[in-house]
């Protein structure tokens, strides 16, 4: 399990901006409250989606996001799916030049929805997803209605999701379909269409999240749950140029050589030493932060 948070840091020196960052920790299965999930507003969205005609150093390589959203397969209540400014313009995003960008947000359920941890092929594209079935789509572009504005994009029922033990799976897509901007935003899903009324039980997560470090004085983190039985960690990062990235658990902080401008970079690390006696094992927990 993760979360995405970004809080103060402190005083780094900049030398280059670091927008956005990928980061791609396999083969761990990661949960997210994609943005705020809690019942508090979120000051500013951390997930970042740019437009197809963005270049891959701006931080984002594929252009795309994907989000499972989990729910408990008792959940009778329909629930909403609310977006937090999913366009592109005005407060929050990244323009370059005069906001011309579209995202696109679908929604999948059924048989097929969870399509695993495939995200980027071994010729560095992204593998294409298409399993499911759509229950809803919507492209935004920029408009002064959602700008910095939570909107409700869908309202479906747990059971149109893909049964996956006790529980159902949904996958929403996003894809920076044209322009060259960066969409920021946030998801969340909501018992209420106007406010923020998390069901229990519910999770967002990704297995790839392309998240936004917002200034030279802002940690983001990413924490996540590591497996039983897990000792190595692959983590993997894209286009973290001139950050800094820790892996931090209970007992320790290793740095990791964060990537070049536009480049992955991967490592295997142990996240903690097993210790001894009746407090022994792993640590199940971690977290991955990267600071401008
Ligand atoms: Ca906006
Ligand atoms: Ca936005």
């Amino acid at each position: 399990m993760f979360s995405v948070e970004a809080r103060r840091f402190g005083k780094i020196r900049r030398k280059k901006p670091v927008v956005a960052t990928a980061v791609l920790l396999a083969p761990l299965a990661m949960v997210a409250p994609a943005s705020a999930q809690q019942a508090k507003p979120i000051d500013v969205p951390l997930l970042v989606t740019y437009g197809a005609d963005a270049p891959t150093r701006e931080g984002d390589p594929t252009h795309r996001q994907i989000i499972y959203i989990e729910l408990p397969d008792t959940l009778e209540d329909r629930v909403y799916l609310r977006l937090f400014d999913p366009e592109s313009g005005g407060d929050h995003d990244l323009l370059y030049g005069p906001a011309n960008s579209e995202t696109r947000f679908a929604l999948y359920g059924g048989d097929g929805a969870f399509a695993g941890d495939r995200t980027i092929g071994d010729n560095g594209e992204p593998v294409e997803i298409t399993g499911g079935t759509l229950l809803s789509e919507k492209t935004y572009t920029d408009d002064a209605r959602t700008d910095g504005q939570w909107t409700t994009m869908a309202l479906f029922s747990p059971s149109e999701g893909e049964k996956r033990g006790d529980k159902r799976i949904f996958r929403l897509n996003v894809e920076g379909t044209s322009g060259n901007d960066g969409n920021l935003y946030g998801v969340a899903i909501s018992l209420r269409d106007r406010r923020a009324v998390p069901p229990d039980g519910v999770k967002l997560f990704s297995y790839a999240p392309t998240i936004r470090v917002p200034n030279k004085t802002t940690l983001t983190e990413l924490r996540f749950q590591v497996p039983d039985q897990k000792t190595e960690l692959s983590i993997d990062n894209f286009d973290a140029a001139y950050g800094k990235l820790n892996l931090t658990t209970a007992f320790r902080s290793v740095p990791l050589k964060p990537s070049g401008q536009d480049q992955w970079r991967s490592e295997t690390v142990k996240p903690v030493a097993r210790r001894a006696g009746p407090a022994g094992g792993d640590h199940p927990a971690g977290r991955v932060g990267n600071a401008e």
